[in-house]
Protein backbone atom coordinates (compact mmCIF):
# COMPACT_ATOMS: atom_id res chain seq x y z
CA UNK A 1 0.00 0.00 0.00
CA UNK A 2 1.24 3.01 -0.68
CA UNK A 3 2.25 6.21 1.84
CA UNK A 4 -0.31 8.49 0.51
CA UNK A 5 -3.41 5.89 1.06
CA UNK A 6 -2.06 5.19 4.63
CA UNK A 7 -1.76 8.66 4.99
CA UNK A 8 -5.48 9.37 4.06
CA UNK A 9 -6.20 6.18 6.02
CA UNK A 10 -4.93 7.59 8.94
CA UNK A 11 -6.47 11.01 8.56
CA UNK A 12 -9.96 9.13 8.12
CA UNK A 13 -9.51 6.78 11.19
CA UNK A 14 -8.90 9.92 13.27
CA UNK A 15 -11.71 11.59 11.78
CA UNK A 16 -14.17 9.09 12.32
CA UNK A 17 -12.96 8.39 15.64
CA UNK A 18 -12.45 4.81 14.62
CA UNK A 19 -9.61 3.51 17.44
CA UNK A 20 -9.73 0.28 15.80
CA UNK A 21 -9.21 1.16 12.51
CA UNK A 22 -6.42 3.78 13.80
CA UNK A 23 -4.43 0.57 15.62
CA UNK A 24 -4.73 -1.10 12.29
CA UNK A 25 -3.16 1.96 10.01
CA UNK A 26 -0.51 1.91 12.72
CA UNK A 27 0.69 -1.65 12.57
CA UNK A 28 0.17 -1.91 8.93
CA UNK A 29 2.59 1.52 8.69
CA UNK A 30 5.04 -0.69 10.69
CA UNK A 31 4.71 -4.00 8.89
CA UNK A 32 5.25 -1.92 5.27
CA UNK A 33 8.34 0.28 6.60
CA UNK A 34 6.74 3.03 5.41
CA UNK A 35 7.46 6.76 6.55
CA UNK A 36 6.06 6.67 10.43
CA UNK A 37 6.94 10.26 10.69
CA UNK A 38 5.46 11.62 7.60
CA UNK A 39 2.29 9.46 8.35
CA UNK A 40 1.99 11.32 11.85
CA UNK A 41 1.96 14.55 10.18
CA UNK A 42 0.45 14.21 7.60
CA UNK A 43 -2.62 11.96 8.57
CA UNK A 44 -3.22 11.51 12.35
CA UNK A 45 -2.20 15.40 13.12
CA UNK A 46 -4.10 15.93 9.79
CA UNK A 47 -7.30 14.66 10.91
CA UNK A 48 -7.18 16.12 14.04
CA UNK A 49 -6.58 19.30 12.97
CA UNK A 50 -9.84 18.83 10.56
CA UNK A 51 -11.45 17.15 13.87
CA UNK A 52 -10.49 20.80 16.11
CA UNK A 53 -11.75 23.15 12.64
CA UNK A 54 -15.02 21.82 12.50
CA UNK A 55 -15.98 22.13 16.46
CA UNK A 56 -14.35 25.78 16.14
CA UNK A 57 -17.28 26.00 13.30
CA UNK A 58 -19.35 24.60 15.65
CA UNK A 59 -19.89 21.48 13.58
CA UNK A 60 -19.11 19.42 16.00
CA UNK A 61 -18.72 19.09 20.26
CA UNK A 62 -16.49 18.33 23.51
CA UNK A 63 -16.93 14.10 23.03
CA UNK A 64 -16.45 14.46 19.29
CA UNK A 65 -12.66 15.53 20.40
CA UNK A 66 -12.63 13.68 22.44
CA UNK A 67 -13.11 10.44 20.45
CA UNK A 68 -10.83 11.53 17.99
CA UNK A 69 -8.32 12.10 20.44
CA UNK A 70 -8.60 8.66 22.18
CA UNK A 71 -8.21 7.16 18.40
CA UNK A 72 -4.92 9.18 17.58
CA UNK A 73 -3.76 8.21 21.22
CA UNK A 74 -4.36 4.47 20.09
CA UNK A 75 -2.14 4.59 17.05
CA UNK A 76 0.42 6.99 18.72
CA UNK A 77 0.57 3.98 21.27
CA UNK A 78 1.75 1.52 18.93
CA UNK A 79 4.07 3.94 16.35
CA UNK A 80 5.90 5.60 19.81
CA UNK A 81 7.82 2.29 20.78
CA UNK A 82 9.35 2.12 17.22
CA UNK A 83 10.30 5.97 17.44
CA UNK A 84 12.15 5.12 21.00
CA UNK A 85 13.77 2.51 19.51
CA UNK A 86 15.10 4.82 16.40
CA UNK A 87 15.75 7.35 19.45
CA UNK A 88 18.13 4.89 21.89
CA UNK A 89 19.87 4.38 17.92
CA UNK A 90 20.60 7.82 17.92
CA UNK A 91 22.83 8.65 20.94
CA UNK A 92 22.34 11.53 22.78
CA UNK A 93 24.12 14.26 21.27
CA UNK A 94 22.32 17.29 22.00
CA UNK A 95 22.13 17.36 25.28
CA UNK A 96 18.71 17.42 27.92
CA UNK A 97 15.59 19.22 26.29
CA UNK A 98 12.63 19.34 29.28
CA UNK A 99 9.21 19.96 27.51
CA UNK A 100 5.42 19.98 29.21
CA UNK A 101 2.40 21.55 28.50
CA UNK A 102 2.08 24.44 30.92
CA UNK A 103 0.26 25.40 33.70
CA UNK A 104 -3.36 25.23 33.16
CA UNK A 105 -2.93 23.33 29.77
CA UNK A 106 -3.99 19.30 29.64
CA UNK A 107 -3.76 19.50 26.15
CA UNK A 108 -0.83 16.72 25.36
CA UNK A 109 -1.03 15.12 21.81
CA UNK A 110 1.10 17.77 20.21
CA UNK A 111 4.16 18.28 22.75
CA UNK A 112 3.98 14.13 23.00
CA UNK A 113 4.67 14.34 19.56
CA UNK A 114 7.56 16.89 19.83
CA UNK A 115 9.17 15.07 22.57
CA UNK A 116 9.24 11.95 20.76
CA UNK A 117 10.89 13.59 17.19
CA UNK A 118 13.21 15.49 19.31
CA UNK A 119 14.16 11.74 20.85
CA UNK A 120 14.84 10.26 17.64
CA UNK A 121 16.69 13.73 16.48
CA UNK A 122 19.37 13.10 19.56
CA UNK A 123 18.07 14.99 22.16
CA UNK A 124 17.74 13.85 25.81
CA UNK A 125 14.59 14.26 25.88
CA UNK A 126 12.59 14.86 29.49
CA UNK A 127 8.96 14.91 29.15
CA UNK A 128 7.48 16.06 32.69
CA UNK A 129 3.98 15.77 31.41
CA UNK A 130 1.31 18.21 30.87
CA UNK A 131 -0.79 20.86 33.48
CA UNK A 132 3.03 21.19 34.53
CA UNK A 133 3.39 23.89 37.59
CA UNK A 134 5.58 26.53 36.07
CA UNK A 135 7.83 25.72 39.93
CA UNK A 136 8.10 22.57 38.62
CA UNK A 137 9.66 22.79 35.16
CA UNK A 138 11.97 25.02 36.52
CA UNK A 139 12.96 22.36 38.81
CA UNK A 140 13.08 19.77 36.57
CA UNK A 141 15.53 22.51 34.30
CA UNK A 142 17.96 22.32 36.97
CA UNK A 143 17.63 18.80 38.18
CA UNK A 144 18.70 18.08 35.10
CA UNK A 145 21.00 20.32 33.71
CA UNK A 146 18.71 21.21 31.04
CA UNK A 147 20.16 22.97 27.67
CA UNK A 148 16.67 23.39 26.40
CA UNK A 149 12.75 24.08 27.36
CA UNK A 150 9.89 23.46 25.50
CA UNK A 151 6.75 24.49 26.71
CA UNK A 152 3.14 23.61 25.11
CA UNK A 153 0.05 25.50 25.18
CA UNK A 154 -2.92 25.56 23.38
CA UNK A 155 -5.25 27.84 24.58
CA UNK A 156 -5.40 31.61 25.05
CA UNK A 157 -5.63 31.21 28.51
CA UNK A 158 -2.41 29.24 29.14
CA UNK A 159 -0.23 31.05 26.74
CA UNK A 160 0.21 33.77 29.20
CA UNK A 161 1.55 31.29 31.45
CA UNK A 162 4.76 31.30 29.01
CA UNK A 163 5.78 34.68 29.70
CA UNK A 164 5.15 34.10 33.49
CA UNK A 165 7.95 30.88 32.49
CA UNK A 166 10.15 33.25 31.18
CA UNK A 167 10.15 35.46 33.78
CA UNK A 168 10.39 32.67 36.60
CA UNK A 169 13.12 31.83 34.79
CA UNK A 170 14.81 35.44 35.25
CA UNK A 171 14.08 35.32 38.76
CA UNK A 172 15.76 32.13 39.16
CA UNK A 173 18.95 32.83 37.54
CA UNK A 174 18.94 30.74 35.12
CA UNK A 175 17.36 32.37 31.81
CA UNK A 176 20.48 32.62 30.45
CA UNK A 177 21.57 29.06 30.58
CA UNK A 178 18.51 28.00 28.87
CA UNK A 179 17.03 28.15 25.32
CA UNK A 180 13.26 28.47 25.25
CA UNK A 181 11.07 27.06 23.00
CA UNK A 182 7.34 27.54 22.55
CA UNK A 183 4.67 26.03 20.63
CA UNK A 184 1.23 24.78 20.36
CA UNK A 185 -1.95 26.13 18.02
CA UNK A 186 -2.29 29.82 19.46
CA UNK A 187 1.32 30.48 19.46
CA UNK A 188 2.95 33.15 17.35
CA UNK A 189 6.45 34.16 16.31
CA UNK A 190 4.94 37.24 17.47
CA UNK A 191 3.94 35.61 21.11
CA UNK A 192 7.92 34.54 21.31
CA UNK A 193 9.10 37.64 20.24
CA UNK A 194 6.65 39.77 22.77
CA UNK A 195 7.81 37.35 25.37
CA UNK A 196 10.97 36.87 24.88
CA UNK A 197 11.23 33.00 24.13
CA UNK A 198 14.43 32.01 22.09
CA UNK A 199 12.68 29.87 19.08
CA UNK A 200 8.85 29.38 18.19
CA UNK A 201 8.50 26.33 16.67
CA UNK A 202 5.31 25.60 14.53
CA UNK A 203 5.33 21.59 14.24
CA UNK A 204 7.11 18.98 15.34
CA UNK A 205 9.47 18.68 11.60
CA UNK A 206 10.25 22.46 12.54
CA UNK A 207 11.03 21.92 15.99
CA UNK A 208 13.33 19.01 14.66
CA UNK A 209 14.79 21.53 11.90
CA UNK A 210 15.77 24.78 14.21
CA UNK A 211 16.19 22.98 17.59
CA UNK A 212 19.04 20.65 15.58
CA UNK A 213 20.85 24.04 13.80
CA UNK A 214 21.14 25.76 17.06
CA UNK A 215 22.38 22.75 18.98
CA UNK A 216 24.67 21.57 16.31
CO1 LIG B 1 -9.24 21.18 23.58
N1 LIG B 1 -9.32 23.02 22.98
N2 LIG B 1 -10.01 21.70 25.31
N3 LIG B 1 -9.13 19.30 24.02
N4 LIG B 1 -8.76 20.87 21.81
C1 LIG B 1 -8.71 23.33 21.69
C2 LIG B 1 -7.24 23.62 21.90
C3 LIG B 1 -9.52 24.60 21.22
C4 LIG B 1 -8.74 25.52 20.28
C5 LIG B 1 -10.86 24.20 20.57
C6 LIG B 1 -11.75 25.41 20.29
O1 LIG B 1 -12.47 25.87 21.13
N5 LIG B 1 -11.73 25.93 19.12
C7 LIG B 1 -9.88 25.26 22.61
C8 LIG B 1 -8.97 26.37 23.09
C9 LIG B 1 -9.57 27.72 22.80
C10 LIG B 1 -8.63 28.84 23.13
O2 LIG B 1 -8.23 29.03 24.22
N6 LIG B 1 -8.30 29.62 22.14
C11 LIG B 1 -9.95 24.05 23.52
C12 LIG B 1 -10.62 24.04 24.78
C13 LIG B 1 -11.36 25.31 25.15
C14 LIG B 1 -10.58 22.92 25.65
C15 LIG B 1 -11.23 22.78 27.03
C16 LIG B 1 -11.18 23.99 27.95
C17 LIG B 1 -12.69 22.32 26.77
C18 LIG B 1 -13.57 22.17 27.98
O3 LIG B 1 -13.28 21.41 28.86
N7 LIG B 1 -14.63 22.94 27.96
C19 LIG B 1 -10.42 21.60 27.63
C20 LIG B 1 -9.07 22.06 28.23
C21 LIG B 1 -8.93 21.95 29.69
C22 LIG B 1 -7.51 22.34 30.10
O4 LIG B 1 -6.53 22.23 29.37
N8 LIG B 1 -7.38 22.83 31.32
C23 LIG B 1 -10.07 20.84 26.39
C24 LIG B 1 -9.86 19.47 26.36
C25 LIG B 1 -9.49 18.76 25.24
C26 LIG B 1 -9.43 17.22 25.19
C27 LIG B 1 -9.03 16.58 26.52
C28 LIG B 1 -10.79 16.72 24.80
C29 LIG B 1 -8.45 17.01 23.98
C30 LIG B 1 -6.96 16.92 24.42
C31 LIG B 1 -6.50 15.47 24.55
C32 LIG B 1 -5.00 15.40 24.81
O5 LIG B 1 -4.22 16.23 24.38
N9 LIG B 1 -4.60 14.38 25.51
C33 LIG B 1 -8.61 18.33 23.22
C34 LIG B 1 -8.23 18.51 21.86
C35 LIG B 1 -7.74 17.26 21.14
C36 LIG B 1 -8.33 19.77 21.20
C37 LIG B 1 -8.08 20.10 19.70
C38 LIG B 1 -9.30 19.67 18.89
C39 LIG B 1 -6.89 19.49 19.02
C40 LIG B 1 -5.54 19.68 19.73
C41 LIG B 1 -4.56 18.69 19.16
O6 LIG B 1 -4.29 17.66 19.75
N10 LIG B 1 -4.07 18.97 17.92
C42 LIG B 1 -7.96 21.67 19.76
C43 LIG B 1 -8.30 22.42 18.44
C44 LIG B 1 -7.09 22.99 17.77
O7 LIG B 1 -5.98 22.94 18.25
N11 LIG B 1 -7.35 23.58 16.63
C45 LIG B 1 -8.91 22.01 20.90
C46 LIG B 1 -3.18 18.07 17.19
C47 LIG B 1 -1.73 18.31 17.64
C48 LIG B 1 -0.80 17.36 16.89
O8 LIG B 1 -1.38 19.64 17.29
O9 LIG B 1 -1.15 22.07 17.87
O10 LIG B 1 -1.31 20.35 19.73
P1 LIG B 1 -0.85 20.72 18.37
O11 LIG B 1 0.74 20.48 18.39
C49 LIG B 1 1.59 20.78 17.29
C50 LIG B 1 2.12 22.23 17.27
O12 LIG B 1 1.30 23.15 17.93
C51 LIG B 1 3.51 22.15 17.83
O13 LIG B 1 3.93 20.88 17.34
C52 LIG B 1 2.85 19.94 17.50
C53 LIG B 1 3.02 18.79 16.55
O14 LIG B 1 2.98 19.18 15.20
N12 LIG B 1 3.73 22.16 19.28
C54 LIG B 1 4.95 22.43 19.86
C55 LIG B 1 2.88 21.88 20.28
N13 LIG B 1 3.48 21.94 21.45
C56 LIG B 1 4.76 22.25 21.25
C57 LIG B 1 5.82 22.44 22.15
C58 LIG B 1 7.05 22.78 21.64
O15 LIG B 1 8.08 22.95 22.48
C59 LIG B 1 7.23 22.94 20.26
C60 LIG B 1 6.19 22.77 19.36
Amino acid sequence: MSLESLTEEAKQAVMTYDSKKTVDVANRVLAEGVDVVAIIQNGFTKGMTEIGALFEAKKLFLPHIMAAAAAMNAAMNILTPELEKRGRAVESAFGTFVICSIEGDIHSIGKDIVAIMLKVAGFNVINIGRDVPLKDIVKACKDNNAKYVGTSALMTSTMVNQKSFEELLKKEGIREKLITNVGGAPVTQQWADEIGADVYTENASDAVAKMTKIAG
